[in-house]
Parts: structure tokens; sequence; C-alpha cells
């Protein structure tokens, strides 16, 4: 089974690292595919270089920046920031073949539009509360433990059904708790939720994902976001499984010493994802005639310390 993780950030190198331990018991091989050719140059040498409670591993995985020198990609996880979608799609494109699954793993909402872009490959989307800060490159320090979902949007053949369960023991063989879900939109919402709280407000507090609790002021801004997202989700239809507050607490406790992946982007003077995270909220909203003045005011305040990125 070949596995190719697209984008060897956090996550992706998580994910890269995770496969690697639970792929070398089932005899599978992983890729990570990068369009920065010297940062696959240099995983290819060291490894994932995997961390968790001050202790490092290194893993060996196979890296390239060319698509053609992996050939095939049984398994595909998208592991690039919801900006960078379109660009990858198009870049990974030779390795889409029929009976491709391609996991769709970013954060927010703003991705689920591209599924029709997956060519003949069996689009799937996964969202994490796994903890990961980047450490450099190829390296990742595993901050939090947290709970992965993996699905399809819409209803799966069985061949790729049975491929996205292989996926789901392949990870878990490697350490992380994975669950294929049937109704992934619901668990999507549920990360939203989360991120809609956390991110943006990390960013501003320029703090910890565990610091956001520490003051009063900054939880009713948290709350009052959630319950933003809560109603428009309500009036969409979506399922609430757990209370998105509660669960957003909980994932600040479980993630406490983690670098938001918001915050990551803004210290690298990347474009973040609050587009897809606060930014989606409003845009559903405004479709349904929902205020949302905490979002649109978290919208404003990141997209204002984007500016300051060229001065
Ligand atoms: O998903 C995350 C992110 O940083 O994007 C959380 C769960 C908030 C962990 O940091």
């Amino acid at each position: 089974m070949r596995y190719v993780i697209v984008g060897p950030g956090a996550l992706g190198c998580l994910v890269g690292a995770k496969l690697a331990q639970g792929a070398a018991a089932a005899a599978g091989d992983v890729w990570i595919l990068d369009h920065d050719r010297g940062r696959a140059e240099q995983i290819s040498r060291q490894g994932l270089v995997y961390e968790k409670s001050g202790r490092q591993q290194s893993l060996a995985v196979k890296a390239t920046a060319d698509p053609g020198e992996v050939g095939r990609a049984d398994i595909l996880f998208l592991c690039v920031k919801s900006v960078s979608v379109q660009s990858s799609l198009k870049f990974c494109r030779p390795l889409l073949q029929a009976q491709t699954l391609l996991i769709f793993m970013q954060n927010g909402i703003g991705h689920l539009d591209y599924r029709d872009q997956s060519g003949k490959a069996v689009p799937a989307f996964g969202c994490t509360s796994e903890g990961a800060t980047s450490l450099g490159p190829g390296q990742v320090r595993h901050a939090g433990d947290g709970q992965t979902f993996l699905g399809f949007l819409d209803p799966p053949d069985n061949a790729s059904r049975a491929l996205l369960e292989q996926t789901a023991a392949c990870m878990q063989a490697g350490g992380l708790k994975v669950s294929v879900s049937e109704d992934i939109l619901t668990r999507l919402w549920a990360k939203l939720f989360v991120n809609v709280g956390i991110n943006a407000l990390t960013v501003i507090h320029d703090c910890r994902n565990g610091d956001l609790l520490d003051i009063a002021e900054v939880r009713r801004e948290m709350r009052a976001a959630v319950a933003e997202a809560q109603e428009v989700a309500l009036a969409k239809g979506i399922s609430i499984i757990n209370d998105p507050y509660e669960t957003t607490v909980s994932v600040c406790r479980a993630t406490a010493l983690n670098i938001s992946s918001m915050r990551q982007d803004v210290v690298k003077k990347r474009l973040t994802e609050i587009d897809a995270i606060n930014g989606a909220v409003v845009r559903e909203a405004t479709k349904l005639g929902i205020k949302t003045p905490v979002n649109e005011s978290l919208v404003r305040r990141i997209k204002a310390i984007e500016r300051t990125y060229s001065l």
C-alpha cells in the first residue's frame, strides 16, 4: 500500500510519522511529496523527526519534489493549508488515479467544494484534534493527543470504504486514535467550532492554546464566536454532537502547550486559514441572514495582521 503525504507541515509530518510507524508493520510505504525540493531532499536524508514528551525519533520515509518519482498513490493525504488546496491538487494530479483515495485534511470548511476537482480519485475528508507543532523542515512536536475522524461526504464504493478503513487501521497501528465516521460533515463542523474558538484568538493574544483559558474576557469572546458558529450550523441542519464551547475548552486543555496552526502561520508570515474558518462562518451566516459580529471582528483583526507582513 502506498501512502503519499502532500505538504510536510506540522500535520503532514505527524500523519507521515504515524503512518510510517503503522505501515512498517503492514508492509506499506510512505512518501512525502513536497513542492520545496530542498526540504524534500532534507526529509529524504534525515527522515521525519517526531518528538513527543521530549524524546525524538527519526522515521525513514521517501521524499521527493517530483510526482513522477512517486509513480502511483493508493492513498494521498492532502495536508496543505486551505489556501493552497487548488495549486496542490494541480501539483499532485499525476498521482490521482481511478481508485486513489484522496483525503483532504484542511481546517475549516472552505475546501469542501474542491471535491469536484479530485479528477479520477475518490475524495474523502479528515479532521483531527491532535496538537502538532512544526520544529523545522520535516520535524514535528506531537504537543497533545487528540482524535482523528476520516469519512466520505458522498456514499463510497466498497473498495474505497475498505481502503479508508485500512488507512485508519494503519494510523492506529502508529499510535493515533482514528475512526471512520459515517457523518464526517458533522465531525468537520465539530472541528470547525474548535478552530473558530481557538486559532484566531491565539494569534490576537500571541499565546499557546492553553493560555486562552486564563483570561475571563478571552474566554467570553471564545464562547461568543463558537455560539455564532453553532447558530449557523443549526440553521444549516448540521447535527451538533457535543457542546461546541465545552469541547473547545477541552481541546485547549488537551493541546495546552501547542502553538495553533494559525499562530504558526503568522509567525512565518504566511497567509492564514481565517477565510476557511471564521470567514466561512460569516459567509454561511450571511446567506442565512444571521448576524456574526464576533467572527467578523476576528476576521478583520487577523486580516489586519496579515497586511502587516509586507511592511
Ligand atoms: O487544529 C488545531 C490547530 O491548531 O489548527 C488545534 C486543534 C486548535 C490544535 O492547535
